[in-house]
């Protein structure tokens, strides 16, 4: 299977969560700032493209940013734990979307597209994943798509904010052409003026040079690497390191349906699917939800909640067929695609004590 991965940014994250909960800074430059120890001073973390377009930028100090000022600019000092939670919820939807997700800051994060088969279908899932960041939270970010970290990273900037730009594998070379190596990650100010000694500004001209010129100029762990993203190679794999919230297996059933016994079939299959992987999560678990999306495309979810946890597939596989049929009873309409969830996790620590105390 083809290799597709995505890099999600938020948009200017701090100024903008500020925004979403206070819509009156709309359209105003908004500047946040870290406040240091000392009075009216401190260092500004981020700002909006309003308070951009007057030159203030992350990393300056706030007498020079307030100087920079025009009368409507809104100051705000920073709020991590809001952004925090805020954080959490936006990586809970790409969750909801891909099995495993890599977050690199508190506003990025990358995720494997690869089970969604081909970039068509990896860029709907993107889009989706971006039309539920909008419309739950109310935030937006941009979003790029590539055989791998590197160029899903590059990709990202490309259509900030608010974008989304796919590079499919047999497009990586144009993209790379151009591209100056300042765009490449991991290259800083002294990387490129070391590059630049040796006529080096595009990514392309990395390539008149061998792999142990990189590595005289740049040492045995960055010169190969740069050497390999010169070509558009980048191996480095996504290593999940979020907590699940949930787990769902989804699916599209051959032809639109609202029998019962057709549509009961593939809810049992995916109760088998899901199931293995809840005993590979070690997790108790307590709700079960039932996702129907119509020929329609409407999406309507049923969930039931446990008081104790649900302890057996042959459990999970009544519950889910017993939400199919409330369903059906409840519509008329054509089932086209179907998934299970289940949500609202405690660890399994009793099971795994037991084993290491023999
Ligand atoms: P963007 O992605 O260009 O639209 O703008 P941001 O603001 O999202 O910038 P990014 O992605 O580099 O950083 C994400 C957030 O991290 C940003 O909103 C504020 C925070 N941040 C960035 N740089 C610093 C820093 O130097 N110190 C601290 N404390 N926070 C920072
Ligand atoms: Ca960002």
């Amino acid at each position: 299977m083809e290799r597709i991965i995505g890099l999600l940014d938020l948009d200017y994250f701090y100024a903008q969560c500020e925004i979403i909960r206070n819509h009156s800074l709309r359209g105003k430059p908004v500047v946040i700032v870290m406040p240091s120890i000392r009075e009216n001073s401190g260092v500004i973390v981020t700002c909006n493209y309003e308070a951009r377009a007057l030159k203030i930028k992350a990393g300056m100090s706030l007498a020079l940013a307030k100087k920079l000022a025009n009368s409507s600019t809104i100051f705000i000092n920073a709020d991590k734990e809001y952004y925090e939670e805020l954080s959490v919820k936006v990586f809970d939807i790409v969750d909801y979307f891909c099995e495993k997700v890599e977050q690199v800051s508190i506003d990025e994060a990358y995720f494997d597209l690869s089970n969604h088969v081909g970039y068509d279908r990896a860029q709907e899932v993107a889009l989706k994943i971006k039309q539920r960041i909008k419309s739950e939270l109310g935030l937006t970010c941009s979003i790029g798509v590539g055989p791998n970290k590197l160029i899903a990273k590059m990709a990202s900037s490309v259509k900030k904010p608010d974008g989304l730009f796919v590079v499919p594998s047999f497009e990586v070379d144009s993209f790379l052409s151009k591209c100056k190596v300042s765009d490449l990650m991991g290259v800083g100010e002294k990387t490129e003026i070391e590059f630049k000694k040796h006529g080096v500004v595009n990514v392309f001209d990395i390539r008149k040079f061998s792999e142990s010129d990189l590595i005289s100029w740049f040492g045995g762990a960055i010169g190969p690497r740069l050497y390999n993203f010169a070509f558009g190679v980048d191996e480095r794999v996504i290593e999940s390191n979020r907590e699940k919230k949930q787990l769902s297996r989804v699916m599209t059933i051959k032809e639109d349906s609202k029998d019962f016994e057709v549509v009961v079939g593939n809810v049992d299959f995916l109760v088998d699917l899901l199931y293995k992987k809840i005993l590979s999560f070690n997790k108790k678990f307590r709700t079960i939800s039932l996702i129907i999306v119509t020929d329609k495309m409407e999406t309507i979810t049923k969930s039931r909640t446990k008081s104790s946890d649900i302890s057996s597939v042959d459990e999970l596989k009544e519950i889910s067929r017993d939400l199919l049929k409330s369903f059906l009873s409840e519509s008329n309409a054509y089932i086209r695609r179907i998934g299970v969830r289940v949500s609202n996790f405690e660890e399994n620590t009793g099971f795994q004590k037991k084993l290491f105390d023999y």
